[in-house]
């Protein structure tokens, strides 16, 4: 593991002009929330303060959600499919233009490495801007019906491992099928969606369209139970997802849920090593392993596991591990120091379990939340750590010497939303592919996004899709005309 070299960036920084404090969005307007009542956001690489928030309340959001209907019933309602594309070009112009400060507010709010943040999730949102732009006035082509309608006002709750991302898969769909939105931000990581608000404005969208009403858990829960709600739109754990569930029961509400995973990555013993190693480390390590569909269980064919995994922990000392702003870091901050006890939990279990821990020699910074690369190998299906979703850097080595045998392993979790596949033949991978129970699969790689493909889960990693054709339909009335009430 390379030594840690804090290379201050201010250069970088300096791009950011961060307020003190911030105040809820509703109706095209910064409005205090009504009790007054504030958090603060931090740095998790340096546990900094980095601005105050509004904590929005019961009556916050239903202040919200009235703007946002009033919103659907103006202009906006009556607005064609090709303006609405052209609010959407607009608002993916502007985050293309402003990048670089939405890209270091991401790494500095949420701790993930600049390079990621520069080269992922800034362009995938822009991307997905642009890609449902060109939808807007197109839905009547789309197999949704002839005269597809909205919704009407929908309610979404994201998590903080892709802020903006998430905020992104979430608004531009919407938008395009010409709802209007209420959105939650994840109580650490509220910064990057409220820079959002603001190109909202820049781009002149109509006043009311999108709200973004900041808070915790409470906030999100009385967004979700609102009346004046139409559907529900949810990225995050699979507990709060179920309760989610439970709490929409009998009402007229839709709802999307995208939730965790366990994904598997196979690596057959005729995958090219070299590359295949590069799709695990890619697979668990990017974005500090916080990512829905990390590949956080390896399965490797028996006679080439000790090559794999000897190869696996080489390139593992490489990482460098550090100042999420250095564009040279590979692994950054985990978000929160509560997330950084979860992960610690769920390691200690997997070596009392019977595992074999392993991490490089790693110097880890004293202030923040950080945690080293780690290997855990001879980890048995029924270890709490080949079950259960750890959301950190922690890999789970398991092996499996037939296909039939990748594959049943592959599918003993309760969840199913990615995995990975790594041949040389196309007739295993697409065989293997076929009998997983996995949303998403990749082959001969991992971890690649585009807005044009479906993402969601089987099992308890959630309902519905987002993206693609297939992630439109959550944002359509059902036949029958328009929901709206
Ligand atoms: P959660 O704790 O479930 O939080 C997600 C969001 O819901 C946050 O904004 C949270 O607010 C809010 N929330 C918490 N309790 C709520 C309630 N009772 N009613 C309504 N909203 C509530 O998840 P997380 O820890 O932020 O995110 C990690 C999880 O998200 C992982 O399990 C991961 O797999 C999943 N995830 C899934 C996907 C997809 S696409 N399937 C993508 C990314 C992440 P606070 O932040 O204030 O708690």
């Amino acid at each position: 593991m390379g030594k840690l070299e804090y290379a201050p960036a201010p250069e970088s920084r300096a791009v950011v002009h961060l307020k003190p404090s911030y105040d809820l969005f509703v109706g095209g307007d910064w409005v205090a929330s009504q009790g007054g009542t504030r958090f603060t956001t931090i740095s998790p690489a340096t546990e900094e303060v980095l601005a105050e928030v509004a904590e929005a309340s019961a009556a916050d959001v239903d202040r919200a959600v009235r703007a946002a209907r009033t919103a659907l019933r103006g202009p906006w309602g009556r607005m064609s499919g090709a303006d609405r594309g052209k609010y959407l070009f607009r608002i993916a112009r502007i985050i293309q233009e402003r990048a670089r400060e939405l890209a270091v507010l991401e790494t500095l709010d949420n701790g993930k490495p600049i390079k990621e943040s520069r080269d992922v999730d800034v362009p995938l949102a822009a991307a997905h801007f642009f890609y449902h732009a060109g939808w807007a006035d197109k839905l009547s082509y789309a197999g949704l019906g002839p005269d597809p309608r909205p919704v009407g006002v929908v309610g979404q709750v994201i998590p903080w491992n892709f802020p903006l991302l998430m905020l992104a898969w979430k608004v531009a769909p919407a938008l395009a099928c010409g709802n209007t939105v209420v959105l939650k931000p994840a109580e650490t990581t509220p910064l990057t969606a409220l820079l959002f608000a603001e190109i909202c404005q820049q781009a002149e969208l109509p006043p009311g369209v999108v709200n973004i009403v900041t808070g915790a858990g409470g906030t999100g829960q009385a967004l979700v139970e609102h009346p004046g709600v139409d559907k529900v739109a949810f990225t995050g754990s699979t507990e709060v997802g179920k309760q989610i569930a439970r709490s929409l029961a009998g009402t007229r509400k839709r709802a999307t849920l995208e939730l965790g995973g366990k994904a598997a990555n196979i690596v057959f013993d005729d995958a090219p090593v070299d590359q295949a190693v590069e799709g695990i480390v890619n697979g668990i390590f990017f974005n500090q392993g916080h990512v829905c569909c990390a590949g956080s269980r390896l399965l490797v064919q028996e006679n080439v596991a000790d090559e794999v995994v000897r190869r696996l922990k080489r390139r593992l000392t490489t990482l460098r591990v550090g100042d999420p702003l250095d564009k040279n870091t590979d692994v950054g901050a985990i978000n929160s120091a509560a997330q950084l006890e979860r992960i610690r939990e769920l390691s200690d279990l997997g070596e009392a379990e019977g595992a074999t821990r392993w991490s490089p020699e790693c110097e880890l910074p004293t202030r923040g939340f950080w945690f080293p690369p780690t290997v855990f190998t001879g980890v048995a299906q029924a270890h709490t750590i080949a079950q259960q979703e750890v959301f950190g850097p922690v890999l789970s080595v398991l092996t499996f010497r037939t296909p039939q045998e990748a594959v049943a392993k592959a599918n003993n979790t309760p969840y199913g939303l990615s995995a990975g596949v790594w041949s040389e033949k196309g007739s295993r991978i697409l065989w293997v592919a076929d009998q997983l129970r996995a949303g998403v699969v990749w082959a001969n790689t991992f971890n690649k996004f585009d807005p044009t493909s479906p993402f969601g889960g089987y099992k308890e990693s959630g309902w519905g899709r987002e993206g693609g054709r297939h992630g439109l339909e959550a944002y359509v009335a059902l036949a029958g005309g328009q929901e709206e009430q």
